[in-house]
């Protein structure tokens, strides 16, 4: 028996790294979960569950995630908030495409899911939101501007949202990962900085995608019913202020 046995659950960017982890959690804890990606939607699904090839940045694609979760198994109970670009691009390369390209994926994106998300819950009287932030809104990581600025926002959007729905039963929160190694973050620059990363955490190895899984399956549990609004960091203890 899981702590999420029952409970439909949607994971967005659950096609590969941190998002697949998360999706691979709550069904390992019970959940039926539908995996939404741009891509690889499909093969990441756990066994009972579906993917949905959708871009989290377009209405209509959000608004037919969640339909079709509905339609197959009745519910929402879950939504993890996992897609997003991490871009590498110093200040001076940032021009106004990319800045909107990043900002479209990892902070409408979230607001899209959360807006045609939280109407099935609502009607529940049930749900858990957790959007998946970042420790850069901390530190203020460089080449990352962007990013930071769409991870900011998700993390006050959380706590906004959660003052106005509370009322019906849903708790918003997010988690905020360091460097976690990943797919993309393999093949991007930031894998220069696991050693730098490293010298900053309270536990000095790599992180990997199951690190973060747990905290986002526990925010979506039932138990976590009096935490709302709030950001768990889950890094290592590389932020301490
Ligand atoms: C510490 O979320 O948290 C690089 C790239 N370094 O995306 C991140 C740290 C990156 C991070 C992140």
């Amino acid at each position: 028996m899981g702590k999420l046995d029952d409970r439909v659950a949607i994971v967005t960017g659950g096609g590969q790294g941190i998002g697949k982890a998360i999706a691979d959690k709550l069904a390992e804890e019970g959940a039926t979960v539908v995996v939404a990606d741009i891509q690889g939607a499909e093969g990441a699904a756990p066994d009972g569950g579906m993917g949905l090839e959708i871009d989290v940045s377009k209405e209509d694609d959000v608004k037919r995630m969640v339909d079709e979760t509905v339609g197959a198994y009745g519910k929402l109970d879950i939504l993890v908030n996992n897609a997003a670009i991490v871009p590498f691009t110093a200040w001076d390369d940032i021009d106004f495409p990319e800045w909107r390209r990043i900002m479209s994926v990892n902070l409408d994106g979230t607001f899209l899911a959360c807006h045609y998300g939280h109407k099935p819950m609502r009607e529940a009287s049930y749900g858990r939101i957790v959007n998946i932030a970042s420790n850069v809104v901390l530190a203020g990581t460089p080449n990352l501007a962007h990013y930071v600025a769409s991870k900011g926002g998700i993390f006050a959007f959380t706590r906004a949202l959660a003052r106005e729905i509370g009322q019906y039963g849903i708790t918003v929160n997010s988690v905020a990962p360091g460097l976690t190694e990943t797919e993309g973050v393999m093949a991007s620059p930031h894998k220069e900085a696991f050693e730098f990363v490293q010298m900053l955490q309270a536990i000095p190895r790599r992180g990997v995608a199951a690190d973060i899984a747990p905290a986002v399956a526990f925010l979506a549990s039932e138990e976590a019913g009096w935490i709302t609004g709030q950001m768990l960091v889950s890094d290592a203890g590389m932020s301490h202020n």
